[in-house]
Order: structure tokens, then sequence, then C-alpha cells
């Protein structure tokens, strides 16, 4: 009678038996296991996850039964199904075992950016699927960006119709959302959305005239837009319609509100902006005019009844923000990593980590492992603050990334983030997680997943 716990059992089925040969009728060297019956102990199955859902799960191979909660189930059947395996007769088997599981952090994520390039719903959904192999439970939707704008909005259509690279193959329809939002939820994954202002816009200008700072070239317009501009009150009347549909849209608690790297050039350039400044006292400190901006946009969201995420800029440049916000660390200069985690965790404020695991940089040889060796809590400061470590999301920026290599560069590399996010801090050692991880990553093949090789070697059923 749980949609969730319906859905889980006919996809592992599925996994676990879709190649199944007729098995040759040997006797089976170990007790027949006929049944898997589960436990759910805390109910409320069929809503979806959050930061707050526990994803505890056990499960005794002997008396053949888990219990836990039902996020805890989803993780707890993708252990079980990891463990089922094949004799040379074909016959499944599964060693005596028992298992009590749990994550180590809440919020273990994993960013894709559909600006830079598109990414088609299938390879989305495909991706959700791997996510949950790997109990990763965040999908971070990046989902527009200076390059494109590909989310169908119903307030503000214009957007897509002119700021998407196309305005009919390239755009996330509200049913393609739903999809994605609904084929997370079935795998115990939350879709937090991100809307990243005022910089990173520029594909949103054509679709929303007078939202952008026109630029200058001395005293006369130069034709070329920089961040949302800050001063007009068209733009807080704009982003409140925007973000009102986006949270109706989106159900997590928490959306993604972006805030970095913020250009000031364009701004400074803008007499308009200038006298402003002026007028408001800021002298030549943008950062005050970003600031002020924010302190807007984050009422806005407030307003809305939800929750957000920003990039660290916004805890840099001192915006006063709401005590519950989660800052998110990406940058490595020119403050260390675990400076800043150590800075934002101290001031009070909720901590995600991205700076040491961005997938889509690449080198020659096996950089899964610096990933993997990334603890988040080795940083100066109180056991309170490094409670205030939520988890961290691996980050696949799409400027090098589409659909034809999306797979091969997150897996089996990603999965290396997740293990680090799930276990125990004691788990660390790079030889046992080679064997796990070649091991894993010859499972995704078998599964259909183009997983790339961590170093030489082969894969039974390579080919298949
Ligand atoms: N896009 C946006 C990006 C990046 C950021 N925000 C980014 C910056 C540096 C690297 C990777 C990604 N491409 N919107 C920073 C959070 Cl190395």
């Amino acid at each position: 009678g749980c949609a969730v716990l319906e859905a889980a059992f006919q996809r592992y089925w599925a996994l676990l038996f879709a190649a199944a040969r007729p098995t040759e009728n040997k006797q089976p060297w170990g007790t027949p296991c006929t049944q898997l019956l589960v436990f759910v102990a805390t109910p409320g199955c069929d809503g979806f996850p959050s930061l707050d859902s526990k994803e505890s799960c056990e499960y005794r191979g002997r008396e053949r039964e888990g219990k836990g909660t039902v996020c805890g189930f989803l993780a707890g059947l993708e252990t079980f199904s990891q463990l089922v395996g094949r004799d040379e007769n074909g016959m499944y088997y599964i060693n005596k075992t028992e298992i009590v599981d749990f994550p180590r952090f809440p919020h273990r994520g994993l960013l894709l950016d559909t600006s830079r390039h598109y990414l088609p719903l299938k390879a989305i959904l495909e991706t959700l699927d791997v996510m949950a192999y790997n109990k990763f439970n965040v999908f971070h939707w990046h989902i527009v960006d200076d390059p494109s704008f590909p989310y169908e909005s119903s307030t503000f259509p214009e957007l897509s119709k002119q700021g998407a690279f196309h305005a009919m193959t390239h755009v996330y329809t509200a049913s393609d959302v739903q999809m994605v939002i609904e084929y997370a939820r079935l795998r115990g994954i939350r879709v937090i959305a991100e809307f990243d202002t005022p910089g990173h816009t520029l594909s949103w200008g054509p679709g929303a005239p007078g939202l952008l700072t026109p630029c200058y070239l001395g005293k006369d317009p130069s034709g070329t837009y920089g961040p949302i501009n800050p001063i007009l009150n068209s733009t807080y009347q704009f982003v409140t319609s925007l973000f009102q549909e986006v949270s109706a849209v989106f159900p997590d608690f928490f959306l993604h509100l972006g805030g970095d790297e913020v250009d000031f050039t364009c701004w400074k350039s803008n007499p308009n902006i200038r006298a402003f400044m002026k007028e408001m006292g800021f002298g030549e400190d943008y950062k005050k005019l970003e600031s002020f901006y924010i302190q807007r946009l984050l009422d806005i969201i407030s307003s809305l009844g939800k929750g957000y995420i920003v990039w660290q800029e916004v805890f840099d440049n001192a915006v006063k923000v709401r005590p519950d916000t989660i800052i998110h660390v990406w940058k490595e200069n020119p403050t260390p990593y675990t400076e800043e985690m150590a800075n934002v965790t101290k001031a009070g404020y909720r901590a995600l980590l991205s700076a040491p695991w961005y997938l889509n940089r690449i080198s020659y040889g096996q950089d899964w492992m610096a990933a993997y060796q990334v603890e988040p809590l080795k940083f100066e400061g109180s056991s309170e603050q490094k409670d205030r470590v939520i988890g961290g999301e691996a980050c696949m920026w799409g400027e090098y990334v589409d659909v034809t290599n999306l797979a091969p560069r997150l897996w089996p590399r990603a999965g290396a983030v997740a293990e680090r996010l799930w276990s125990n801090a004691t788990v660390r050692d790079l030889q046992d997680a080679y064997v796990r991880l070649a091991d894993f990553r010859c499972k995704l093949l078998g599964r259909g997943v183009q997983a790339q090789p961590l170093f030489v070697g082969y894969c039974e059923n390579e080919f298949a």
C-alpha cells in the first residue's frame, strides 16, 4: 500500500533478474531463499524526502527481514541488490549477512548544469537511477545560467522562448520537471532547483526586457548587458513572480539562490547605478549593492515560505541572511575551503561542501582518490561547528559536458564522493576503496551505465 515501496520492489526485481537465463537444474549450494520480508518501522511513506528524513536500515539475512524507514529501506534494498551474486550455473546467491547501516551526512548531492549544455530528460532520469545506486539523495539542478534558459516558465514563457538554445527541443516543460521530481521521489532523492542571480543571468535578458543592467561605454549604452539590475522596483516584481512559480513547482523546502561570481564592471559603467550607489551611501563598494539585492531577494523567498541555500560569496560579502541559511562552499582561493568551513560554521550557519569535488575537472590518472580522501570535518572548530556541516555535493559543471560524455565522467568518480558522504570517517583506506569502486564500476556496466574504468583491468560480461 505504499507507492514508493511498490515501485522500488519492481525496479530491483528487474535489476536483479532482468538478464536471467534459465538456471540449470542443479542442486543449489545453500538454503533456497524464497522471500524478502521488509518491515518499515516509521510510517509515512508517500511524501517527499527532506533534509530531516531518516535513512537508517537494518538487514538481517538470517531472520530474512529488513527494518527501518522508507528512505532507509530504499538504501537497504540497493545494498541488498549489490550483495546478490550469480554462480557459474546462473544460480543467484547471497551470503548470510547482517547489516546495520545509516549515512554520516544527511545532504549528499550531485549538481548537474543544464544551461551550458542541454541534457535530455532521459539523461537526467538515468542519472537519478545511478545516483540511487550510489545513495546520493539530492539532485541539485543548476537549471539556468548565462548560456541558456531551458526552464519553461508558465508565468514568463518568453524566458525560454528567447533564452533557450532551442525553444521547442531544448526546454524542460512543466511535465518534464514533474517527471524529474517524481522519478527522484521514488528513489528517495530530493530535487533542489537553482535559479542563480544576480550574476549568471545573461540568458534571461532577451525574454525579460529591462531586467538586466545595460552596460555603458563612456556616455552611451554599449548594447551589452550585465547582472540583474538591482536598482529598479520592476526587478523585484519580476523575481517575486518568478520565484512564486518556482516555489510552487519544486516541492523541496529549499531553493538554491546562487549569488556567486557577480561581476561588477557593468554595474560600475552604468551612470544610473552609480547615482543609486551615491544616494544609498554605498561609496565605491559594489559588494554593498550586491548585498542590497540579495537581502531583498532573501526576504521574498522567506515570504514564500521557503528556505535557501546560497553560494559562499553571499556569506563572504556579509549579507544579512536568516540564521537557518545554508552556505555552499565552493572556492579554493583566496581562502582555503577548510578555513571557509570553519568561518561559516563559527558564524552559526550550516555548511555544504563542494570545493574539492568538481568532477568536471579532469586530469590524467586516478583523480577519484583526491576526492575520496577529503575529510569534510577536518577544520578548526568546536563539535557544535562540525554538527553544522550537513554534507556536500559533487559538481558536474557543463562547459565541456553534454549527453555524450556525462555518464563516463560522472561514474564511478562521483561514487568516491558518495562514499565519503555516506560512510563513517574511519572508512578511508585507498586500497580497499579501489577494490570496492572497481567492483562497483563493473556492477554499473552490468546495469547498463557507461561508467569509465578506474585503471587497468576488465569486467566479467563487460561487452554484454
Ligand atoms: N557556473 C556558475 C560555474 C561555476 C560557478 N557558478 C564554476 C566556477 C569555477 C569552476 C567550476 C564552476 N561554471 N554559475 C561557481 C559556483 Cl572551476
